[in-house]
């Protein structure tokens, strides 16, 4: 099932690595060598988590819960069934993620087209990166790491989250917060003005770039424009993830008290104290 006009996008090259070895399509989807590694990394890293659930004794999704080792392993590896499966799995993910990343610059390269998407997606990746490997190495254990499952990754936001003591005094936590609801605000602004546009009354024509300039010039006297949406709004998600990333980095490696006590700097500022 291919559309008429997309035989013309099915280019050859553009890979970065295996030449044209894996440079074919299987139905819709391109293959290249990082779709192969993205298989492998994903089906090697499901099974590992099907395994650990089976350990765990439990295949209810909500409970499925695959921890880090202990903290007294430190930063060495653990036996498999004390978190060496957690240590497997999280190769594992970074080696997906990863070759996703690098199969959209293939796909990419074969469009001609910028690395908008893989860098987005690599800020996605930086967060994670930053949760299971930088942040507890600068700890000094693999134990700082977040468990894989539903609840207890939730257990684990909200024990961190209060071995800080109020975790929303952490300064790059509310610019990330911040940009996080930002990004969803910018969004629904677009959306609903693009739909808007669309949409008229039965009978007229669709309103053009023109009308969105208008209506915003009218309503706020300003519009940011078709394409300036667009930047604004890759910022503002780069931002979010890129300042969760902050967020957690610094909580430990930076500042081990509580997060209220870290705006004594401002109480002290010589004008008030
Ligand atoms: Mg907090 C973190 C918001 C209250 C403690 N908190 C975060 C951030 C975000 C946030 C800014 C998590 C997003 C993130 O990292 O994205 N917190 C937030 C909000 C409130 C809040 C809005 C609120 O009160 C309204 N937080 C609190 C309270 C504390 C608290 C006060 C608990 C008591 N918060 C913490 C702690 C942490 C956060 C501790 C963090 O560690 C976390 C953070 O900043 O982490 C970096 C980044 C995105 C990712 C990490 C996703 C990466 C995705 C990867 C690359 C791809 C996945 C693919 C997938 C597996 C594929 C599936 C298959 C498909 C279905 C086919
Ligand atoms: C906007 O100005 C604009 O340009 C016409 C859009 O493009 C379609 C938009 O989607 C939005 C939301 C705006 C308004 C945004 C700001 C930041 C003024």
């Amino acid at each position: 099932a291919m559309l008429s006009y997309e035989r013309k996008y099915r280019v050859r090259g553009g890979t970065l690595l295996g030449g044209d070895l894996f440079d074919f399509w299987v139905g819709p989807f391109y293959v290249g060598f990082f779709g192969v590694t993205t298989i492998f990394f994903s089906a090697l890293g499901t099974a590992l988590i099907v395994y650990g659930a089976a350990l765990q004794g439990t295949f209810n999704i909500w409970l499925i819960n695959i921890p880090p080792p202990d903290l007294r392993y430190g930063l060495g590896f653990a036996p498999l069934k004390a978190g060496g499966l957690w240590q497997a799995i999280t190769v594992c993910a970074i080696g997906a993620f990863c070759s996703w990343a690098l199969r959209q610059a293939e796909i990419a390269r074969k469009l001609a087209m910028g690395y908008h998407i893989p860098v987005a997606f690599s800020v996605a990746i930086l967060a994670y990166i930053t949760l299971v490997v930088v942040r507890p190495v600068l700890m000094g254990g693999w134990g700082h790491g977040f468990p894989y499952g539903i609840w207890s990754h939730l257990d684990w936001v909200s024990n961190v989250g209060y071995q800080y003591l109020h975790f929303h005094y952490n300064p790059a936590h509310m610019l990330a917060v911040t940009f996080f609801f930002t990004t969803t605000f910018a969004l629904s602004l677009h959306a609903s003005l693009v739909l808007a546009a669309l949409n008229p009354k039965k009978g007229e024509p669709v309103k053009t770039a023109e009308h969105e300039n208008t209506f915003y010039r009218d309503i706020i006297g300003y519009s940011i424009g078709t394409l300036g949406i667009h930047r604004l709004g890759l910022f503002l998600a780069l931002s979010a993830g890129f300042w969760s990333a902050v967020c957690i980095v610094i909580s430990g490696p930076f500042w081990t008290r509580g997060w209220p006590e870290w705006w004594g700097w401002w109480l002290r500022l010589p004008i008030w104290s």
